[in-house]
């Protein structure tokens, strides 16, 4: 390694387009990913840069006396302890706005799918037994007529709305702020959303406010025809909650691409037959990928070259 290039800390594993753009520029350093960091006091004291795929937590960064930056992959940076970085003067950057189409996309096709129960349908086809034992059942549900409310209205969540529009359903949300210049319906909590709607998509970070903000009393408040769509994060939920609403009729369905300890996901929601489970791939196309490594890179690379990155977090703002 030439001590003339900047190093670069990856963690953990990133999408392999973050290293080829990396090639030649940086030194690329690796570790284990983990709680606490494992590096040699060489690296550590060398190290400007961090590409990240997950978590980096405030021992991560007490551990890089020299360190400048963190490029999260992913929009959602609730594995990066902005707050801690904020206060040692690192700029912590995400991947925004690069995602919004593909991840609204799943949203709706989740929806769809959950509602019509396609998933299950698929696999009794597989199975043989549309040929063996007749017709798959008519699902219980429909989007005929229903109210879907979004927790969540930021850049993905209007994406997700504006696919809703043509459904012909009615669309409101809650956020702390109302958004004025939206013309759906905003509710003031999330327990009056979660009562006067009968879809509920939620599409906020996971943050201290957020974390198992979808309980108990929310679920009874959708009420038993009601579908839950998660697309947010895992932490945003009670999940013992929600698997024992699906169980007792609490509500009526859920399609989930995020859990709560990933990859670990509650054995319960394996057997119900009205939960639709996704391995969080809500962004997971080659094309989108692609570009939020892209934009990892350039945020890194614009950052050593320049002092420049494209796309930092409102808790580190820096001049473009
Ligand atoms: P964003 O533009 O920052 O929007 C976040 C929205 O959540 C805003 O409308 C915000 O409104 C609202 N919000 C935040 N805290 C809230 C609270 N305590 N109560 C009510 N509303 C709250 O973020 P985004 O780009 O749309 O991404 C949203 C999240 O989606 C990401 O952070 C990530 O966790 C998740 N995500 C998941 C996948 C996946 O693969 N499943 C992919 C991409 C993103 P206010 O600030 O007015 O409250
Ligand atoms: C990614 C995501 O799956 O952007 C986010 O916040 O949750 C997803 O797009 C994840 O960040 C990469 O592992």
């Amino acid at each position: 390694m030439s001590d003339s290039k900047a190093a670069v800390l990856v963690p953990g594993k990133i999408h392999a387009r973050v290293l080829e753009r990396f090639e030649g520029k940086v030194d690329v350093i690796t570790a284990p990913a983990g709680p606490e960091p494992s590096l040699s006091e060489e690296d550590a004291q060398r190290i400007t840069a961090v590409a990240v795929s997950g978590s980096f937590n405030a021992s991560w960064i007490d551990a890089l006396p020299k360190l400048e930056v963190i490029a999260n992959f992913g929009v959602g940076y609730d594995g990066v302890d902005a707050k801690h970085a904020a206060s040692r003067g690192i700029v912590v950057t995400n991947t925004p706005d690069v995602l919004n189409d593909e991840v609204a996309d799943t949203t709706i096709a989740l929806l769809i799918g959950t509602v019509r129960r396609l998933y299950q349908a698929e696999s009794h086809l597989r199975a043989g037994k549309w040929e063996a034992e007749g017709p798959f059942m008519l699902s219980p549900f429909s989007l005929r007529n229903r109210k879907v409310g979004l927790f969540g209205m930021g850049r993905i969540g209007q994406e997700i709305a504006k696919r809703l529009e043509p459904f012909k359903v009615e669309i409101g949300y809650h956020t702390r702020s109302k958004r004025p210049e939206l013309s759906y319906t905003y509710y003031g909590s999330l327990k009056e959303m979660a009562q006067a709607v009968d879809i509920l998509i939620c599409i906020v970070p996971g943050t201290p406010e957020t974390h198992k903000a979808i309980n108990a009393d929310i679920l009874s408040a959708l009420g038993p025809n009601g579908v839950f769509i998660n697309v947010g994060r895992g932490s945003s939920v009670d999940e013992e909650a929600l698997l024992k609403a699906l169980q007792d009729g609490t509500i009526g369905a859920a399609g989930l691409d995020v859990f709560y300890a990933e990859p670990k996901v509650p054995a319960g929601f394996l057997s119900l037959p009205n939960v639709t489970l996704l391995p969080h791939v809500a962004s997971a196309s080659v094309p989108t990928r692609n570009a939020m490594a892209d934009l990892v890179a350039d945020n890194v690379l614009g950052w050593l070259s320049e002092r420049k990155v494209v796309t930092p977090v409102p808790e580190t703002p820096v001049k473009g």
